[in-house]
């Protein structure tokens, strides 16, 4: 009796072998998603290298990213890096049809890269962290090297010397399809399982959420101002629902923080009582509700990522002053206040703005809500008049009093300014660009904001002409945004707006234009539009 191993042609067998390594890069992550459920979120491979990609990408690169996919940039990079894999594991496929057991070790090196990614992360919970990738990539070398098996020698080789005496093939299509389609439904199943657990992550938190009931303020916000809200269709609302509200942070997953079990840590250099405050602790102090506008340092001239919204919290300065702490200019030896997350970020204000009498804050509601999630629940910095790189932590658990000569926050590693004050901005929000109004009036209508100095003026030009000044709307606070709005007497023909701000210590809004690093972009905004007869 003779055993044959014939394997099938060329032509179908490396199809079946991409095949195979596309199942077993499936298995793998279904495997990684399932153990990953149990370790912890931040310790799955994608997560994992996505957020280390994060980490490693130099200003210019996130520059373009947040410029070409704005929010849904870490839906790109995810895509990316499973698009990434799929190329591997039909690499891998093939190779292992040649060559079984250099595929599936390949298979194992990629665990070995998505383990290393995931305990070396900084919001890394220790080695466990490396368990889904490495659990994956066995389940993934396995399964490859058992489907090249089926593809190779099937398992009822036949015996030769039947009635024709011809060998017949060695592999046996059925059995690898049968193969093939048993692990593919098995990896649906164990994923599926792994999504459906990993959905129960974070149920503590929203429970915790949802038992919240937002104080009465101490101090609450004055009614803002009824002509504070202009009537011009297609004008920013004075303030952003939060359901609207820009969203910029590096998180892959969003934190989901437990607000009975949060604390708060203060504590480091000229700290003479360290404090750790629970969520109850805070609420139970005197709050004081807020109007400030929030803006990022990557927003571009005209761009998004500017919000406006109604904030309830505790006054931050009052909290460190309890901690002992004095600015630098009474003799305090920390100029810097480093606000840690629990995914790690690191965030750095400077200690003398935050305590130079400003509505600095630890935020616990936004807009009559607890925070949503997405906006760092269940509490997060807000300081009028930095941007929020280097002031606006979200899920902040801890404040550490330092200087800026002997630590660089996450951002400023990262080619950021140190210090990030907001620049005097403004934004056209109608007409939208390449617009093609009717001639006539046509009302030109946006956005200016100069953080806790106030606009001032707005001024509005059409073409090369004279500068017009623009009627604005009721000033809420200084912390905030003012709408303004001018009545264009609009021509045929093709035609550029452009608008520039003042605020209320007489700076106009800089000509020059540049981009976002290190500091924040400026330039006058400007429109193109066609106006029709
Ligand atoms: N933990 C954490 N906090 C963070 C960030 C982050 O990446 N992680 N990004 C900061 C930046 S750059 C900005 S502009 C604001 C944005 O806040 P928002 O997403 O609520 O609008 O959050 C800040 N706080
Ligand atoms: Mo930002």
């Amino acid at each position: 009796m003779v055993y044959v191993t014939t394997s099938p042609k060329w032509w179908v067998r490396l199809p079946l072998a991409a095949l195979s390594g596309l199942l077993a890069g499936f298995a793998a992550l279904a495997v990684a998603e399932l153990v990953s459920a149990a370790v912890g979120p931040q310790s799955g491979p994608v997560v994992a290298v996505g957020g280390a990609a994060i980490d490693r990408t130099p200003a210019p690169v996130k520059e373009f990213a947040i410029r070409h996919f704005g929010e849904n940039d870490k839906l790109i990079l995810q895509l990316g890096i499973l698009a990434t894999l799929a190329a591997l594991a039909v690499a891998l496929g093939v190779i292992a049809s040649r060559f079984r057991r250099a595929g599936s070790a390949g298979v194992l090196i990629f665990g070995v890269v998505g383990a290393a990614a995931a305990v070396s992360r900084p919001d890394s919970t220790g080695p466990a962290d490396a368990l889904p990738s490495v659990a994956g990539a066995i389940a993934g070398a396995a399964l490859l090297y058992w489907l090249i098996g089926r593809l190779t020698t099937g398992p009822h080789t036949r015996a030769t010397g039947g009635a024709g005496g011809r060998p017949e093939p060695g592999w046996d299509r059925r059995g690898f399809l049968v193969a093939a389609t048993a692990a593919a439904a098995a990896s649906a199943g164990v994923g599926a399982l792994g999504r459906s657990l990993t959905g129960m992550y974070g149920q503590n938190a929203v429970a915790s959420r949802d038992a919240v009931r937002l104080p009465q303020p101490a101090s609450p916000a004055a009614a803002i101002p009824r002509g504070a809200q202009l009537r011009v269709p297609g004008i920013s609302p004075f303030i952003t629902p939060n359901n609207a509200f820009y969203r910029v942070d590096t998180a892959l997953v969003v934190p989901a923080v437990d607000a009975s079990t949060w604390r708060l840590t203060i504590h480091g250099m000229g700290v003479t009582r360290p404090l750790a405050l629970t969520f109850q602790d805070l609420l139970d102090r005197d709050l004081i509700e807020r109007d400030i506008t929030l803006t990022c340092v990557s927003n571009e001239v005209g761009g998004p990522y500017v919000g406006n919204a109604r904030w309830i919290g505790a006054r931050l300065a009052d909290i460190l002053r309890e901690a002992g702490v004095k600015p630098p200019s009474q003799g305090g030896p920390a100029d810097q206040l480093v606000a840690r997350s629990v995914d790690a970020m690191t965030l750095g204000s400077p200690v003398e703005t935050v305590m130079d009498g400003r509505d600095a804050m630890l935020a616990v509601g936004m807009n009559g809500q607890p925070l949503p999630f997405a906006h760092g629940f269940p509490v997060r910095m807000v300081v009028p008049g930095l941007y929020g790189y280097v002031s606006a932590c979200k899920w902040i658990q801890d404040i550490e009093l330092t200087t800026f000569d002997s630590y660089d926050a996450y951002w400023v590693r990262r080619d950021w300014a140190p210090r990030g004050p907001v620049k005097t901005e403004s934004r056209i929000d109608t007409p939208q660009p390449f617009a093609r109004p009717k001639a006539g009036t046509v009302m030109i209508a946006g956005v200016a904001w100069a953080q806790h100095r106030g606009i001032e003026r707005v001024e509005v030009r059409i073409d090369d002409g004279p500068w017009n000044i623009a009627d604005l709307a009721a000033e809420d606070t200084t912390d905030t945004w003012r709408q303004w709005s001018y009545p264009w007497q609009a021509t045929p023909g093709g035609h550029t707006l452009t608008v520039r701000a003042t605020d209320q210590t007489g700076r106009t809004q800089t000509e020059n234009r540049t981009g976002t690093v290190p500091d924040g972009a400026s330039g006058w905004p400007s429109v193109v539009v066609t106006v029709g007869r």
